[in-house]
């Protein structure tokens, strides 16, 4: 089959979501839950990408109260220039920060705090007597974590040591979760699964790929944790997959780890060149709009995709059509000689939730992958490890 032209494939999708009112999004900068645009109170600052824990930490807060929010968008010192206006308001730069009714406000558990107070808490709040142990036991895993992750093992006890460690702190949290009559850390969903939330994706993705571990799969209580924070369309707004932590984490920790076993290298391989369905990081059902989805958004940022690619722009113009034509219509499509290296390149930089969501991406990936397949074996140039600043903001904003 010949590539369908942009207008033909523009023709295939009518997926629409409404940013502003609709469900849970990452492209949204306003966001109203059925309010006035006048009754908006609280301004978040988070990072672009969407990478950042804390921001998403903050961010699912706000969307499971429904609180009537603006979002502004800020890059982070790993991927580009931090804008003068953010370092103006905040002198260290340091994301997120909240507005709320004129004062700023930074670090998240203080955001939480005053937005608790202003707001009422999200089944309990902060200080609640049984929501401190589930903060303290969030940081005692984040540390053991780190420990595994971001520092070089200079022997195999070590790093089985290192493993033990983590592991002994999860056992911990699978007694958490069983000691409550539901799937969540509290008898009911709150402030506490939202803490968990951004640093627990993280630890999934980046065990899975860095040291061979798949935490979702090994512990039944954080299984079930995660298919019941799946069921909030809150969460599935917010929420990554594993190849974009895998590589947005690197600079950000200052360095993710491998340990070189099997088991690792064959996660890392599936998650770098799929296939992308059945990776242990989603498990509710694909939504049937996900093809038309990942093509509207990439027909909407079509001019600016082709032209940050390193390869020439009528070529990658006419193979991202192949792609796409494949993604939405299943047929088969050649694409030109030397396009493999332009799709792959793409295909290592859909992130996820900031482009498109888990499924939508999957789908994209796969024919991305698909497509170059055909023409060959060659990959893009490798992601950058200690910083991403392939992804800068201000590339993408020029067109
Ligand atoms: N303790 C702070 C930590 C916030 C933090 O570490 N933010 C990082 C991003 S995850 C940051 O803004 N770093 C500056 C940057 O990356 O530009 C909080 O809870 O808000």
């Amino acid at each position: 089959m010949t590539p369908l032209s942009w207008p033909e494939l523009e023709a295939l999708t009518d997926f629409q979501i409404d940013p502003i009112q609709g469900p849970t999004n990452s492209q949204a900068r306003l966001r109203l839950f059925g309010h006035d645009a006048t009754d908006v109170r609280v301004t978040l600052y988070r990072d672009h990408h969407a990478w950042c824990p804390y921001c998403q930490k903050v961010w699912l807060w706000l969307e499971e109260k429904q609180i009537p929010y603006r979002i502004e968008k800020v890059t982070m010192f790993c991927y580009g220039e931090k804008e003068s206006w953010y370092k103006r308001k905040i002198p260290s730069g340091m994301l997120p920060a909240l507005e709320l009714d004129g004062r700023i406000i930074t670090e998240s558990d203080d955001i939480l705090k005053a937005l608790e107070k202003a707001f009422g808490v999200l089944g309990l709040g902060m200080e609640n007597p049984a929501v401190i142990p589930m903060r303290r036991l969030e940081r005692l895993l984040f540390r053991a974590w780190c420990e595994w992750l971001c520092y070089p093992t200079s022997s195999p006890r070590q790093e089985q040591r290192n493993r033990e460690q983590f592991k002994e702190v999860v056992a911990a949290v699978e007694k958490a979760l069983a000691g409550t009559p539901g799937p969540y850390f509290l008898s009911e969903f709150g402030t506490a699964d939202v803490i968990f939330t951004p640093y627990v994706e993280r630890m999934s993705a980046s065990l899975y790929y860095y040291k061979g571990y798949s935490l979702r799969e090994e512990n039944p209580r954080l299984g079930a944790w995660f298919a019941a924070m799946e069921s909030r369309a809150t969460y599935r707004g917010t929420q990554s997959d594993f190849h974009t932590h895998a590589h947005d984490l690197p600079p950000q920790m200052g360095g993710c780890w491998e340990n070189g076993e099997p088991q690792m290298l064959l996660n890392k391989a599936r998650v770098d060149n799929g296939p992308w369905f059945g990776l242990p990081d989603v498990a509710y059902p694909e939504p049937e709009t996900s093809r038309t989805e990942a093509l509207q958004r990439v027909i909407k940022h079509r001019a600016n995709i082709v032209r940050v690619n390193p390869a020439d722009d009528k070529l990658m113009d006419e193979a991202l059509r192949c792609a796409l034509t494949h993604l939405i219509t299943g047929e088969v499509c050649v694409a030109p000689p030397g396009s493999d290296l332009a799709l792959r390149y793409l295909r290592d930089r859909v992130s996820v939730p900031r482009d498109m969501s888990i499924y939508a991406a999957k789908r994209l990936r796969e024919s991305l992958e698909q497509t170059a397949a055909l023409v060959g074996e060659r990959q893009g140039s490798a992601i950058p490890l200690k910083h991403r600043r392939d992804q800068d903001p201000a590339n993408f904003a020029k067109a």
